[in-house]
């Protein structure tokens, strides 16, 4: 088979978009250049100076490890000099970063990202992941603004995932399919391995923290015994794989078929996953992909936004899963 690069393929692709003057394809480039770089030193992290935590708690309450820190800083410093974006929002800063420097004056996007997602499992080997989400800027010129990030999920024009596990893949979609590139470390290159991803209809595979049980919502917890439920005719018990990675978990079930479910808990009153930097990248790739993606009760890409950081209920994967999920959140919706 032809080895096809990214970058190969984003020009090839351009011409889906008559009007593309190349933007977008030398801002997915720009990504994939800083992800190779994450991906050189997440695969160093054993080794060298760079594991552990840097002693400091994020936005979100959590600690900060030096490989979030680092990550954060190759994706902004790629971002900034590519030109192609007036601001980046990323689950590492509080605030919006705008972009007010000579190339990026004529930026026409932004970009949200979660530059390592469950860098928790990072001292452990464990597969961890960026998250990307890409919108036109609304606001008319000069540096972004926080209304740039206040879109609906339906506004993205590219969104997409870097997965670093046993081999470093990115995964993306521009509203006409979803492709996965593997990075051969012989050439330097991530080469198109998974050409239009569809997610299977069905899976065998639930994957959610039991050990927030008690704390679930009644639908959730009827969900899980449906899954846990001997029955042939729907090849059920299913198997529970759950990594604590999210990208990891969820796409592994984008290419076998399964659920992801991060529903409220008590410690997560909304949800513990971010609606603009996880949720929406992932949803679109997921409906790309065939899939579905929902807070339980309706379609994360149609969510509003209101703040930055906001967080979300999040079921996602095989449309079939989600929706019989969906089922039970409605049957026993606590009567409020
Ligand atoms: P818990 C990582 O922090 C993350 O955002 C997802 O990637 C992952 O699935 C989830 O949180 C893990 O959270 O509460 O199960 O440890």
């Amino acid at each position: 088979m032809r080895v096809q690069t990214l970058g190969q393929f984003i020009i090839e692709k351009q011409n889906d978009f008559p009007y593309a003057k190349g933007e977008l394809s030398r801002l997915l480039r720009d990504i994939g250049i800083a992800a190779k770089i994450v991906n050189r030193e997440v695969n160093k992290a054993g080794l060298v100076e760079i594991l552990g935590e840097t002693g400091e708690v994020n936005v979100q309450g959590e600690q900060v490890k030096k490989l979030d820190i680092f990550a954060n800083d190759q994706f902004i410093a790629a971002l900034k000099v590519g030109g192609e974006v007036c601001a980046i929002a990323s689950e590492e800063n509080e605030d919006i970063i705008p972009i007010d420097n000579e190339v990026s004056k004529n930026a026409k996007y932004v970009i949200a990202m979660d530059p390592l997602d469950g860098s928790s499992n990072i001292d452990v080997n464990v597969s961890v992941g960026t998250i990307f989400s890409i919108y036109r800027r609304v606001s008319l010129s000069g540096p972004g603004t926080m209304e740039d990030f206040m879109q609906r999920g339906t506004e993205q024009v590219a969104a997409g995932y870097i997965i670093y596990g046993s081999s470093c893949m990115l995964v993306y979609t521009t509203g006409k399919g979803v492709n996965g590139f593997t990075l051969d470390p012989s050439i330097g290159e991530f080469c198109l391995s998974n050409p239009n991803i569809k997610t299977p209809e069905t899976g065998l595979i639930y994957s959610l923290n039991e050990g927030n049980h008690l704390h679930f919502p009644d639908g959730v917890k009827k969900y899980v015994k449906y899954c846990q439920e001997e029955d042939v005719a729907t090849n059920r018990p299913y198997s529970s794989r759950y990594i604590g990675s999210g990208v990891a978990d969820i796409h592994r079930n984008l290419l076998k078929g399964g659920i992801y479910i991060y529903p409220t808990t008590t410690k997560s009153p909304k949800g513990k996953l971010r609606l603009l930097y996880e949720c929406n990248p992932l949803a679109f790739i997921i409906e790309q992909a065939g899939g579905k993606a929902t807070d339980g009760k309706g379609r994360i890409m149609e969510k509003n936004m209101k703040e930055l950081h906001q967080r979300t209920p999040l079921f996602i994967g095989s449309t079939q899963m989600v929706e019989k999920a969906m089922e039970f959140m409605l049957k026993f919706e606590a009567v409020s």
